[in-house]
């Protein structure tokens, strides 16, 4: 039973829901949170029991057919994780002017992590992200996401698009920000699979396909047991010193990057499936 952000052809409202077989509750019609904040902003054993007495309560649900999916975030930051995998690594210091930071810190106790994204340059499932008018070479970026309470705790996982500039960051590591936080430049989503559902999340499949013009132009795949960190590791760093009242958002880095001579394209579709949770489709567009 996955959460996700969603509205009805009716209303603009953006409500929180349980996905039950092929139809959505509204959580807050039923007593429960809300929002995404809301959510998050106790103890997984208290989302837990909430979800559990909802579940209980809920008979008939909406049709998902005739729901809109939305990007599940509302008021939380996104976080990233990077050189979290060997292909991330090795693909930065292919790019990079200055290779040695790369190789330095996928090693280094403390792991590289980033401010991504706040939530209105999130877009939603089936919504364009972009690349940045003044770069030539640019990716997604396949990533699990951890939905993480005020706490730190895992309250779910998501599937993430880190998309990114290689040619911006490539040019120096001190222009990561611009190569990374621009209008659109990620998409979270379809839904949220709770942490006490998605078993081993430490081993799933992730698949990336990129289409261009009606046919497959990239497909390559992993697995989150390549991740060279643990998620406690990443969360213990993220919340040192910082506090997330809303809960946050987690990328926990990408083990897919395609070979040097790709770029995306205005037009391109991008599909990145995480196993148990599901399928992230974004159009790409240039800005
Ligand atoms: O060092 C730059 C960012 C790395 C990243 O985003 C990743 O490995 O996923
Ligand atoms: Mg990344």
């Amino acid at each position: 039973m996955p959460l996700c952000r969603f509205r009805t052809l009716e209303s603009d409202l953006p409500r929180l829901g349980l996905i039950v077989g092929d139809e959505v509750h509204d959580l807050a019609s039923l007593g429960g949170p809300a929002t995404l904040r809301e959510a998050l902003s106790g103890s997984v054993a208290t989302l837990k029991a909430e979800i559990e007495r909802v579940h209980a309560l809920a008979h008939q649900g909406l049709s998902l057919a005739e729901v809109t999916l939305l990007a599940p975030i509302d008021q939380q930051e996104v976080w990233a994780a990077g050189v979290t995998y060997l292909r991330s690594r090795d693909a930065r210091m292919e790019e990079s002017q200055e290779k040695t930071v790369y190789d330095r810190v996928y090693d280094a106790d403390r792991p590289e992590i980033f401010f991504k994204a706040n939530a209105a340059r999130v877009v939603d499932p089936g919504d364009a992200v972009a690349v940045r008018s003044d770069s030539t070479w640019d990716v997604p970026e396949p990533e699990l996401v951890l939905v993480l309470t005020s706490a730190g705790e895992i309250a779910g996982y998501s599937v993430g698009n880190d998309v990114s500039s290689r040619s911006v960051e490539g040019e120096n590591p001190l222009y990561l920000p611009q190569a990374k936080v621009y209008r659109h430049c990620a998409a979270v989503g379809p839904v949220i699979a709770l942490a006490w559902e998605l078993d081993a999340p430490r081993d799933k499949n992730v698949g990336l396909i990129i289409s261009r013009d009606g046919g497959v132009i990239f497909e390559g795949e992993t697995s989150t047991n390549q991740l060279h960190r643990t998620f406690e590791d990443l969360i213990a760093y993220l919340f040192r010193d910082n506090d997330f009242p809303d809960g946050v958002l987690l990328m926990t880095g990408t083990g897919i990057i395609p070979p040097s001579e790709f770029t995306l394209q205005d037009g391109d579709v991008v599909a990145i499936s995480i196993e148990g949770i599901g399928t992230l489709v974004n159009p790409v567009v240039r800005l």
